[in-house]
C-alpha cells in the first residue's frame, strides 16, 4: 500500500488506520489517487487491545478513531479533513475542479456521502448489531479504564465517552437505522440518474466525490446489499472506478479479508499470548515442584 514518489519530494507522512475501516479506505484512496507517498501504520479501536483509546493516540485524535494522517507538523484526525488538506497541499492531480459550478457540486457529492453514518449503517444493521454492541462495551471499557489512570485527559475521555453512548443508542434504534438505510437508498438512486452518460460523479474528470462515493459504494456490496439493482449506470461507473490502479492500491474492501487482518490481530495478541505462556510455564513449574 502506498505509492513511491519521487525522493525529496513529499514530506513525512503517516497514516495510522486499519484495513477494514471505511474511513480509512477514504483517507487511503485519497492519497493514492494524489500520488501521496505515506507510511501506513495499524492502530485498532477494537479488542482486544482497543489501541485507539491510548493516551498517546488520543492526545493525537481525541475520538480515538481511525484514519489520523500526520503530514509534517500537521495533524489531520478525521477523514474529510484529510480529504481537503490533502487536496489544498498536494496540487496535482486536482480532485476538485477549479470551475465554481462543479466545486459547488463536488462539495454537495462529498457533504452528502459525510450525512451517512457509516457507524450506525454497520452496527445498527442486524447482522453486526450483537456483535457491535459487545465490541462498544469492550470500547467503553478500555475508555473508563485509561480515563482512571490519565485523570488529566478526563475531559477528553468524558467526551468519548459521550461520543459511544450516542452511537449505541442510535445503533440500537430502529428508526435512525431505517432513516440511515433509507437515506443512503435515496442517494444511491440520485447517483444513478446523474451517472447517465456521465463518466465521472461531476464534469469529466476524477474528483473528491468519486473518491468518497467509491468507497460508500464499496461498503454496501461488502454488507451484503446489492446496491446495482436497478441502478446501471452506478455499476457501471462503479466498474471504471473498481478498475483505476487505485483500488486495489488503497485496498478497498468490498468483501471481508480476514488474511489482511492476521498480522495485525497476532501482533495485538502477542501480549495476551505472552502471559498465557507465562502462566502456562508457572503452572509447569508448580507442578513439578509439587511431584
Ligand atoms: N469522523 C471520523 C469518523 C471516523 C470513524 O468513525 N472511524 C471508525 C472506524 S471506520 C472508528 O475509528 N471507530 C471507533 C470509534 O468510534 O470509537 C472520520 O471521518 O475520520
Amino acid at each position: 500500500m502506498g505509492t513511491a514518489a519521487a525522493p525529496g519530494s513529499t514530506p513525512a507522512v503517516i497514516l495510522y488506520h486499519v484495513p477494514p475501516s471505511f474511513y480509512s479506505q477514504v483517507a487511503r484512496l485519497m492519497l493514492v489517487e494524489k500520488g501521496v507517498a505515506f507510511e501506513p501504520r495499524a492502530v485498532v479501536p477494537g479488542p482486544p487491545n482497543f489501541g485507539t483509546y491510548a493516551p498517546w493516540y488520543m492526545r493525537l485524535n481525541p475520538m480515538g478513531t481511525v484514519p489520523t494522517l500526520i503530514l509534517d507538523d500537521e495533524v489531520l484526525d478525521d477523514s474529510r479533513t484529510i480529504l481537503e488538506v490533502v487536496e489544498r497541499r498536494f496540487d496535482r492531480p486536482t480532485l476538485r475542479p477549479h470551475d465554481a459550478d462543479a466545486q459547488a457540486q463536488v462539495d454537495r457529492w462529498v457533504e452528502d456521502a459525510y450525512q451517512i453514518s457509516e457507524r450506525v449503517l454497520a452496527y445498527g444493521s442486524g447482522r453486526m448489531r450483537t456483535m457491535g454492541r459487545r465490541v462498544n462495551d469492550g470500547r467503553r471499557r478500555a475508555v473508563l479504564t485509561w480515563r482512571e489512570k490519565t485523570p488529566d485527559m478526563a475531559s477528553i475521555y468524558d467526551a468519548k465517552l459521550a461520543d459511544l453512548d450516542q452511537f449505541m443508542t442510535d445503533a440500537a434504534d430502529d428508526a435512525t437505522v431505517r432513516a440511515q438505510v433509507q437515506g443512503l437508498h435515496d442517494k444511491l438512486d440520485t447517483l444513478d440518474a446523474t451517472l447517465d452518460g456521465r463518466a465521472f460523479v461531476v464534469g469529466d474528470s476524477y474528483t473528491l466525490a468519486d473518491v468518497i462515493w467509491t468507497v460508500t459504494v464499496a461498503r454496501k456490496i461488502m454488507m451484503g446489499d446489492d446496491p446495482f439493482a436497478h441502478r446501471p449506470h452506478l455499476r457501471a461507473w462503479f466498474d471504471r472506478m473498481r478498475a483505476r490502479p487505485s483500488f486495489d492500491r488503497a485496498d478497498v474492501w468490498t468483501r471481508f479479508k480476514p488474511h489482511k487482518m492476521l498480522p495485525i490481530a497476532l501482533r495485538e495478541f502477542r501480549r495476551h499470548l505472552s502471559i498465557a505462556a507465562a502462566l502456562v510455564a508457572l503452572l509447569g513449574a508448580a507442578l513439578a515442584y509439587l511431584r
